[in-house]
């Protein structure tokens, strides 16, 4: 067992001890009840205080089937494979939706027990919220993306001749689905949110405690929600149960997951994901200090085809199918090539087109055996549209040049 994971599980049965608060029991041996959780033994059962834990359910790394014809897998995360699309409509269903978790076990809370603090001084009446306050509070329903930062890291081995570390996505580290919840509005509100108030920290209760700043002003937009529902499905756990945080537009690592604290501050807030990681080091951007490099917010425009990445297809005329998205608002115009980038035909798209979230795009194509380069490049409603090359950084993140889909027609 490696350093950081012995670290990792410390800093759990610490968390674990810190919200469970059982009458009777000691701290030690509590940690000797948890600790066969480090084998993975399994849930800490302790009478009838089960339900107060924090259970690190037998170590589970991703709690959903993850079955080889929709996703990809890569340690604790679950890339979409884009083919599974293309027999289905606008929204990915759960079972479908990529997962991506920076710490290696999904942690299982309970809603009855689970709490949302909120507090810093930017609110003037800290206080917590239970899983059932915020169910009564008016909620709203919304379809928006959700997409890692460095979905298409895989991109800049073609582009750059680079391979990147980190989680080796192609372009299927993105969904999109129906997040219903409170608006964070509508809870900072509740809690006092001060006129001097200038930053909103939500963090995650797993055991890395994720946790990333953004503006009040995009806090309080209407569509920055406390979500607890996706897809008309209470939120399945390794999305987030019970509570998570959508931030449409903004980069996967800001949608915090498994929310228990939110730190609302008049001072600028930091933390590893907004200076270290999530932000862009290379010699084309400005470091923005402290953050390394410039800090990742909202998400470009990119486009992918429901083909197999690298994968074969029949010979013959076929509908070509693809979706593109943008983290500034709708798209407005899709251009395919199907030989490599010589000619380009504009693409029909389909309805709905939802700002933040994608539109659905097809066209008529002959494929013709042989390896054929698939090209699409997208424009939003903003007029940004996908350049033929983007600079390298370091960690690999926002590759939204056009991508060429490869792929084998026999
Ligand atoms: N608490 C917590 N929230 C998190 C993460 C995490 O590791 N811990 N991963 C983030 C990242 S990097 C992404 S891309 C999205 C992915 O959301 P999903 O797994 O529901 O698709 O969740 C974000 N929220
Ligand atoms: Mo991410």
């Amino acid at each position: 067992m490696s350093n950081e994971h012995s670290y990792d599980q410390d800093r759990a049965n610490e968390l674990a001890w810190r919200r469970a608060r059982l009458p009777g029991v000691s701290r030690r041996h509590f940690l000797q009840l948890v600790g066969g959780s480090a084998a993975g033994a399994g849930v800490a059962r302790l009478d009838g205080h089960r339900h107060r834990l924090v259970a690190w359910q037998g170590e589970q790394a991703i709690v959903k089937p993850a079955p080889p014809e929709l996703f990809v897998r890569n340690d604790a995360n679950l890339e979409m494979r884009w083919e599974a699309l293309y027999h289905r409509g606008y929204l990915v269903p759960n079972e479908l939706f990529f997962v991506r978790n920076n710490s290696p076990v999904v942690p299982r809370l309970d809603a009855s027990t689970w709490r949302l603090q909120v507090e810093g001084s930017g609110v003037s009446r800290p206080r917590s919220f239970t899983y059932d306050e915020l169910l009564e509070m008016p909620s709203t329903s919304v379809i928006r993306a959700i997409e890692c930062a460095g979905n298409g890291r895989n991109l800049f081995e073609v582009s750059h001749g680079r391979k990147i570390p980190g989680t080796p996505w192609n372009l299927g580290g993105i969904g999109v689905a129906e997040w219903t919840g409170v608006p964070l509005r509508e809870v900072l509100e509740r809690t006092g949110l001060k006129p001097t108030a200038r930053d909103v920290m939500p963090e995650g209760l797993d055991r890395r405690q994720v946790k990333r700043p953004m503006p009040v002003a995009k806090a309080v937009e209407d569509d920055t929600l406390l979500v607890y529902a996706m897809n008309g499905q209470p939120l399945p756990p390794d999305h987030g149960f019970p509570v998570r945080v959508l931030v449409p537009g903004w980069v996967g690592i800001a949608h915090i997951k498994w929310v228990g604290r939110i730190e609302v501050s008049e001072a600028p807030l930091f933390s590893e994901y907004n200076t270290t990681k999530y932000v862009l080091i290379g010699s084309d951007y400005q470091a923005q200090t402290p953050a390394l490099g410039t800090v990742l917010t909202t998400q470009k425009v990119k486009s992918a085809f429901e083909l197999p990445w690298n994968g074969d297809v029949r010979a013959g005329r076929r509908l070509l199918r693809g979706r593109s998205w943008s983290g500034e608002g709708g798209i407005v115009s899709v251009d395919v090539s199907v030989d490599g980038g010589r000619a380009w035909q504009p693409a029909r798209l389909r309805e709905p087109n939802i700002d933040r979230a994608w539109v659905r795009w097809d066209l008529e194509w002959d494929a013709r055996p042989g390896p054929q380069r698939l090209q699409a490049r997208a424009t939003d409603t903003h007029g940004n549209t996908q350049p033929d090359r983007v600079p390298l950084n370091a960690e690999g993140y926002a590759h939204w040049a056009v991508a060429t889909h490869l792929i084998t027609v026999s």
